[in-house]
């Protein structure tokens, strides 16, 4: 039999779309899956009649493959990724490509490139977005590492991934865990967005009693926008319209209220906060899903602590283009995207990744969760300045900002006095806001600290370090 262009290690759900994907595109290829009965069912089941191959160990799994070897590894994140490593070096040669296109952390897809390539094998650290569907119809990939090793690779991914009006979408991120460093980034807006649209349905139930088909008809609206038609306001309609089939009731009010978070959320905080990026919305969703997960506290807190009865609203309906409400879902995912691309920039200078900024939102048009209408505004906002320094400042987006902010205030006051938490509305009006204050209250921080202990002010009218003895 001749040797598979390609190789796959991980046949979890992402792993069996993607080798599917690549022979779909001509790509023969074999998998290994450490767990052999799965590599048995996937080619008796999905990979059956294909130019796919199994092997059961590692040995087998490099002599099926041609050389230069391109081998996909889709295993959890962390220990696992590392220990696959371990295990399938002794078998690679020199030139062969190893691509973690798992969740992983960027610091360690840095110290993975920075270990392999210096045994002359390639690595490419690439995250990849889409689910199970995206992963086998085509995803959007983030792949670093040297651009050497992406050249190798790069007319497979462009076969693999989704296509939109101006290409493919996959590009070269840049060296070492800028891949994984983007994508760490493309969640961290996800987990704001999807938040955001959580608060609205929170909102249009217990302010305006909607009913899950009368939520899901807004959606539906909504996708028809230019500011909010995306992949994640479409799945919202599909799960608000879906009904249980026992009892046929809107099978979201069934689902437990608390979320999880895998680690990508945190991760963008975490470098946000280390990077010196504002991030508050970002945060506030991360913060939710912390929240949410305190059930049992949560219960227990309801019953002592009193909140307002809920005000009636307009919160708008369709006819009147949902405004309030509308402007408060638009601006907060303007928000997610303009300090997801804010953290971009500042590690893009940090780290020396040179990052294309509208090349990156290019690519996440297509295939990824956070796919929308919007992410061509924000490739030309970039491709039309490329020095911008926030996305806020561009044309477009200001007059989104300038014409919504009165209906994303209102929507907070109505959520206030009715004691509904909205923390992403909420964090996106102080984070707005304060980007607009040229003068904020820090000054008296600083007074204040340097009251306590000699920290030392800047004045605004002349130049140099100053001390106070506020306390003689
Ligand atoms: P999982 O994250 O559930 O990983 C399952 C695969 O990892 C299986 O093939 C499993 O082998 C293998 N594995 C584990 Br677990 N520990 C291993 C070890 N020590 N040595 C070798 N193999 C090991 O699968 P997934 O949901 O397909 O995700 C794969 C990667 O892609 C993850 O990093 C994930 O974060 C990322 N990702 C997932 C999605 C998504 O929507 N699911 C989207 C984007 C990225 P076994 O069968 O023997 O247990």
């Amino acid at each position: 039999m001749s040797k598979a262009h390609f190789g796959l290690i991980g046949l979890g759900v992402m792993g069996e779309n993607l080798v599917l994907n690549a022979e779909r595109n001509g790509f023969s290829s074999v998998v290994y899956n450490r767990t052999f009965s799965k590599t048995q069912d996937f080619l008796n089941g999905r990979g059956a009649g294909k130019s796919i191959q199994g092997a059961k160990d590692l040995q087998d799994f490099v002599n099926k493959l041609e050389r230069p070897r391109r081998i996909l590894m889709m295993v959890k994140a962390g220990a696992a990724t590392d220990a696959v490593i371990q295990k399938i070096s002794p078998y690679l040669q020199e030139g062969d490509l190893l691509i973690d296109g798992g969740n992983s952390q960027f610091a360690d897809t840095e110290r993975r490139v920075a270990e392999l390539e210096s045994k002359s094998f390639g690595y490419i650290g690439m995250g990849v977005s889409g689910g199970a569907k995206g992963a086998l119809e085509g995803p959007s990939m983030m792949p670093g590492g040297t651009k050497s090793s992406y050249d190798a690779i790069e007319s497979l991914l462009n076969k693999m991934a989704a296509q939109v009006d101006d290409g493919s979408c996959v590009c070269y991120i840049g060296p070492g865990g800028s891949g994984h460093f983007v994508k760490t980034v493309h969640n961290g807006i996800e987990y704001g967005i999807e938040q955001i649209l959580a608060e609205s349905y929170d909102l249009m139930k217990r302010v305006s009693g909607m009913s899950g088909e009368q939520m899901a008809n807004v959606m539906s609206y909504w996708n028809q926008t230019e500011e909010l038609s995306s992949y994640l306001v479409e799945i919202t309609e599909t799960c608000l319209r879906t009904k249980d089939p026992v009892d046929g009731d809107d099978l979201v009010e069934k689902i437990m209220d608390k979320a999880g978070q895998k680690g990508t959320g945190l991760w963008t905080v975490i470098s946000a906060l280390e990077l010196g990026a504002a991030v508050p919305t970002i945060y506030a969703s991360l913060n939710a899903r912390v929240m949410s997960s305190m059930k049992s506290k949560r219960e227990e807190a309801q019953l002592i602590l009193k909140g307002p009865s809920i005000e009636n609203f307009d919160l708008g309906d369709i006819s009147n283009g949902m405004s309030p409400l509308m402007d408060a879902v638009v601006l907060s995912t303007i928000a997610s995207y303009a300090q997801g691309m804010e953290i971009l920039s500042i590690a893009s200078a940090e780290y020396n990744y040179n990052l294309e900024m509208p090349s990156i939102a290019q690519i996440w048009k297509g295939g990824c969760i956070i796919r929308s209408k919007l992410l061509k505004r924000i490739q030309d906002a970039f491709n039309n300045d490329p020095q911008l320094s926030n996305l806020l400042l561009d044309p477009w987006f200001a007059d989104q900002i300038n014409r919504r902010l009165p209906g994303l205030a209102k929507v907070i006051s109505c959520a206030s006095n009715s004691g509904i938490p909205v923390p992403c509305f909420s964090s996106t009006l102080d984070y707005i806001n304060s980007f607009r204050t040229s003068r904020l209250p820090q000054n008296l921080v600083q007074a204040m600290r340097d009251c306590f202990g000699s920290h030392t002010y800047e004045r605004v009218d002349k130049e140099g370090d100053f001390h106070t003895e506020w306390l003689n």
